[in-house]
Parts: C-alpha cells; sequence; structure tokens
C-alpha cells in the first residue's frame, strides 16, 4: 500500500480503497520504494479528490515565467488551457513573471480566479533565465503566495493543458517522471556528471522533469532555496551543472524524496510516439521553437 501524505488522506486512501476493484492499474509502477504514489490514469476517483481539497480549503498558486519572446509564442495558450483544464473548482491563482508586463494577453478568468502579473529581469543567459526561477519563486512564496495558499505549482510555460489537471496532483511535494525517462534504465538519466557541482550524483531513483513541481507553500519554499544556494555555489566555483535548476531538482529529491509523484501523462511529448501506458494526456510539450527563441 502507498502512503498518503496526510491525516486527511488517510481517510481518502479507505475511500479509494472501496472502489480499488475498479481503480488500479497493472501495467505500470504505481508506487515507489518509499511508498510514495505514482499517479496515473484509472489509479484515482478524480471526484473524491475534488471534494476532498474543496472540503479542506485548498488553495492553488501556479507560477510561470514568461521572458524575452517566450511571452508572445506560448503565455496565451499555457494561460488559456490552464483556465479550461488545471486544478477547476478550486481557487486558483496565476503569478506570472515576465519582463515586459504590458505584454501579457488580458483574460475574463473564471471565477475564483485570478492573476498577478509581476515584472523581473531578463536575464542575459537563457540558463540564468532558467535557473533563477528558483529564487523568485523562494521570494513569492514568502512574500505573497504563503498567505493565502495552501499549494503552489510551478511550470514550465512552453506546454498545453489538454486534459484534467486536477487535485488528484496535490500533495506535500510533488516530482514529475520525465516523459523521456521514465521507462529507460538508470545508466541513460542525465544527471549532473561533474563532481565539483553541487548537483552532482551518480545515481537516483528516478529522472525527474523540472518542466513541473509543486508541493505545500513550505516545501517548496526549501526545495527552491536549497536548488538557488547550490545554483550560486556553483557560480562561485565557476561550474553549472549540465540541466541547469532541473539538475540541481534531481539531486534535492535525491535526499528529499517526493510524496508524490506525477506520470508522464502529466506532461506528456506527442513527438515520442505512442505508448500503451500513456492513457490520457494533461499536458503537452508545445513545439520547441529553438531557431527562432534560442538565437
Ligand atoms: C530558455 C532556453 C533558451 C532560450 C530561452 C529560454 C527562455 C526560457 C526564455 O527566453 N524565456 C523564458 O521565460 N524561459 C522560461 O524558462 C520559460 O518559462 C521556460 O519554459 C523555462 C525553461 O526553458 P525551456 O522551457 O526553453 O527549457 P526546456 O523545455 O528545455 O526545459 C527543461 O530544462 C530547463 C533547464 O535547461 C529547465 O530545467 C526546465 O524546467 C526543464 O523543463
Ligand atoms: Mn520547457
Amino acid at each position: 500500500k502507498c502512503h498518503l501524505e496526510s491525516g486527511y488522506m488517510l481517510v481518502l486512501d479507505n475511500r479509494v480503497d472501496a472502489t480499488l476493484n475498479l481503480l488500479s492499474r497493472n501495467d505500470v509502477q504505481t508506487c515507489t520504494a518509499w511508498k510514495a504514489p505514482i499517479i496515473w490514469e484509472g489509479m484515482f476517483d478524480p471526484r473524491v479528490y475534488d471534494k476532498t481539497h474543496q472540503e479542506e480549503g485548498s488553495r492553488v498558486a501556479l507560477t510561470v515565467f514568461a521572458v524575452g519572446r517566450y511571452l508572445e509564442a506560448y503565455l496565451e495558450t499555457f494561460l488559456s488551457s490552464a483556465e479550461r483544464y488545471f486544478m477547476k473548482g478550486l481557487p486558483v491563482t496565476y503569478y506570472v513573471f515576465t519582463d515586459s508586463p504590458e505584454k501579457v494577453p488580458k483574460f475574463n478568468l473564471a471565477p475564483q480566479r485570478s492573476m498577478k502579473v509581476n515584472k523581473v529581469p531578463k536575464h542575459s543567459r537563457w540558463q540564468d533565465i532558467s535557473m533563477m526561477r528558483m529564487k523568485t519563486i523562494s521570494d513569492f512564496i514568502e512574500s505573497d503566495i504563503r498567505r493565502g495558499h495552501s499549494h503552489v505549482f510551478c511550470f514550465d510555460v512552453d506546454q498545453v493543458f489538454t486534459g484534467r489537471f486536477g487535485s488528484e496532483a496535490l500533495g506535500d511535494l510533488v516530482a514529475l517522471l520525465h516523459a523521456y525517462f521514465y521507462r529507460l534504465p538508470k545508466n541513460f538519466y542525465t544527471y549532473d556528471q561533474n563532481p565539483l557541482s553541487k548537483a552532482y550524483m551518480e545515481s537516483g531513483d528516478y529522472y525527474y522533469h523540472a518542466a513541473i513541481f509543486g508541493g505545500s507553500c513550505d516545501s517548496v519554499k526549501a526545495l527552491t532555496d536549497a536548488c538557488y544556494q547550490n545554483i550560486m555555489a556553483d557560480k562561485e566555483n565557476n561550474v553549472e551543472a549540465l540541466w541547469h535548476d532541473e539538475s540541481h531538482l534531481n539531486k534535492y529529491f535525491l535526499f528529499h524524496k517526493p510524496t508524490r509523484v506525477l506520470s508522464p501523462e502529466y506532461c506528456w511529448d506527442t513527438a515520442i510516439g505512442y505508448r500503451r501506458d500513456i492513457k490520457v494526456s494533461r499536458l503537452l510539450w508545445a513545439p520547441k521553437q529553438y531557431e527562432k527563441l534560442r538565437t
């Protein structure tokens, strides 16, 4: 049996048990070695999760960065699709971080949903745009998000919601299995290989994707603080982790095991092709436009 994280979740677990005959998957791993659930379609009753979180008064902050050309390329699709599919039925605040707040498209948001646009500097190196998100997220959890939200979820902007991404994804510390690695042997995982980097690791449990991580405000604050400190320590030592913030995130999850793991159904790339175990796509990678956006 997987452990679900808090008292009320145990109640939930019993209610899920009642319907377990219908709700299970035997073609995929649904539980980590440390007994955290790995969430796959067919394992849960969405109504039970939604009801429990509504009763608990869960309130979710979503952070997303759209700096430079990423704003016009991705933000509108990301946000309008989030309105259709992200945490429906729960209060949601979008925290949009950009260097050009005036260019953020105007939205009519559904009731109980709001948006806060904040200005951030445009770092000249894209690696820094990506890595420095850790610092901004940490600062905003402390100054704003913590008041009024139980959970925070941090997203890349270059993706689009295509199906329910709901309260079953909420937990104390939530990580995502990277779509390209979930079925590969561990020697393919692209952890940082340089012993001089704080992100260096020889082996781990999974290869997690930094495009989505989340959890309680306290847990995400601790995560972003730790990653930011390690990123800055690397800068002092003139090294940079192989996959930037993603390498630091993987190192963090080695020592702070996620309490809930999302299957690649929560962040799929259609370029991978058909996979029988991917029963639903909830979020898809937007087509990469590297030539246009990275030059
Ligand atoms: C990033 C790379 C090259 C050129 C521009 C940018 C860029 C990123 C930008 O110009 N403006 C911007 O707002 N960003 C933000 O950083 C945006 O939110 C984007 O989704 C995020 C990460 O960059 P992305 O999506 O181009 O990188 P991926 O999809 O290869 O991301 C993985 O690896 C990254 C580290 O290299 C991060 O860990 C990311 O979380 C991973 O998904
Ligand atoms: Mn991305």
